[in-house]
């Protein structure tokens, strides 16, 4: 097998970048096996994409520039982290001591601490600052086999500052080997300036929309519909105004009390509603009716002691698919680990971990819009591959605190290949 991939290619015959063989593939294709997995495989990248994929028998003779023998170990698709605060400035490790004493979230958000503390901390800082506090954050999450990665603003809540982090979030992009899909969060909560002015904020936030459309540094469009933050009215105004300019929504829904924020991002066709704790059946149904995916926050739930949990066999029963992220912000989830995010949606959700790999995978991808190019290993899908020294997939949700990956392959680049012949 291997001499006959060993031959290097003939003048003007195109080969395979890299050949992996004798892979246990975690497809994540749906097809009737756990994990879609498929053992005794070759998997062929070529030009960043999945060119080949199939049994070692069936290889065909074919050259490849590297040949990179997997000896039976697992490979994943590359994990999507699809919601994330993971640019700002400053942390919160006083607000955690407060919580501690007693003060909830609520209490302290409402004291003008909270989110309020973070928003100017992050405008405080410049793009080299917050790019640099965001580096050592994008890089755990990186050492855990992440790929792609969901990155909000929501900290600047004025059109430059907001512009300020999403840039930094495309420099991420350029400087880290992962995909970045940017979310404009200008709806996170009221900056000190329209303290005492909820609708003006919001007309504001309705007037940043077309700049930020313009200048094409946001994928999407989010909102923190909460007693805390802003009313489902007002969320509906600004999704008119992001999808009249074209822009798919998200929605932090349902976290903290049932204000029908399912519904509302079903009504819109969001690309997910995401937290959803108090969400009711009836939410769940729309959301499965929308197309909607459910984004599972463990880290949040967890960080704030919450104890109403998702509806999670709603989920199931109705076939919505469920993603499941990091939520990596500074406040409720200061969370830079998708294996421990498995752990505690396993622990705490009862979520299978197979359901826990495929929200990281598969329905982390389709909560971005990116289910055709990733979060599946197919043929003609991005070759974003993660591979792990772990005898069976369901041992990723199973650990806590340690991390099997061996390497992180993006585009069909990795850092470095350690076992390339
Ligand atoms: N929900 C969250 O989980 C984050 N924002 C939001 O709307 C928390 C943000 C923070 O506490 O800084
Ligand atoms: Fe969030």
């Amino acid at each position: 097998m291997s001499a006959s991939v060993s031959i290097p290619p003939a003048p003007g015959e195109e080969g395979w970048d890299i050949l992996f063989t004798d892979a246990r593939l975690a497809t994540m294709v749906p097809n009737g096996t756990p994990y879609g997995a498929l053992e005794g495989m070759a998997l062929a990248v070529k030009d960043g994409h999945i060119a080949w994929l199939g049994p070692m028998a069936d290889l065909p003779n074919q050259s490849a520039r590297r040949l990179v023998p997997l000896e039976g170990r697992w490979v994943t698709p590359g994990l999507v982290d699809c919601h994330t605060h993971l640019v700002h400035g400053g942390d919160r490790a006083a607000e955690f001591e407060l919580r501690l004493t007693g003060a909830s979230y609520e209490e302290i958000a409402r004291a003008g601490g909270g989110i309020a503390s973070t928003v100017a901390a992050t405008r405080a800082a410049d793009e080299q600052a917050l790019l640099a506090s965001a580096g050592p954050r994008l890089e755990a999450l990186l050492s855990e086999g992440v790929t792609t990665v969901e990155i909000k603003s929501g900290y600047g809540l004025s059109l430059d500052e907001e512009a300020k982090m999403l840039r930094v979030a495309r420099r991420l992009a350029a400087d880290y080997p992962v995909t970045v899909r940017t979310t404009f969060l200008g709806a996170h909560a009221l900056p000190p300036e329209f303290e005492d002015d909820r609708p003006g904020y919001v007309q504001a936030v309705i007037d940043m929309l077309p700049a930020i459309a313009r200048s094409g540094l946001a994928d999407a469009v989010d909102a923190f519909c909460e007693k805390i933050a802003f009313t489902p009215e007002e969320t509906a105004r600004i999704f008119e105004a992001a999808q009249a300019l074209g822009l798919p929504v998200k929605l932090h829904a349902d976290q903290l009390s049932d204000l029908g924020g399912a519904a509302l991002a079903a009504r819109f066709k969001a690309l997910s509603a995401d937290h959803l704790e108090y969400t009711s059946e009836e939410g769940v149904a729309a959301m499965a009716a929308a197309g909607t995916v459910a984004v599972i926050l463990p880290g949040a739930f967890y960080v704030l002691r919450e104890t109403q949990l998702p509806p999670i066999e709603a989920f199931r029963r109705h076939g919505v698919p469920m993603a499941l992220a990091t939520d990596c912000n500074p406040g409720s989830a200061p969370l830079t680990s998708p294996l421990l995010a498995m752990n505690m949606a396993c622990t705490l959700f009862r979520m299978t971990p197979e359901e826990a790999l495929a929200g990281f995978t598969r329905n982390g991808a389709l909560a971005l819009g990116l289910g055709a190019s990733h979060g599946t290993l197919e043929v003609g899908k991005a070759a974003d591959l993660a591979v792990w020294e772990v005898e069976r997939p369901g041992e990723l949700a199973y650990r806590l605190g340690f991390n099997p990956l061996l390497y992180a392959i993006r585009d069909g680049r990795a850092r470095e290949l350690p076992m390339a012949a």
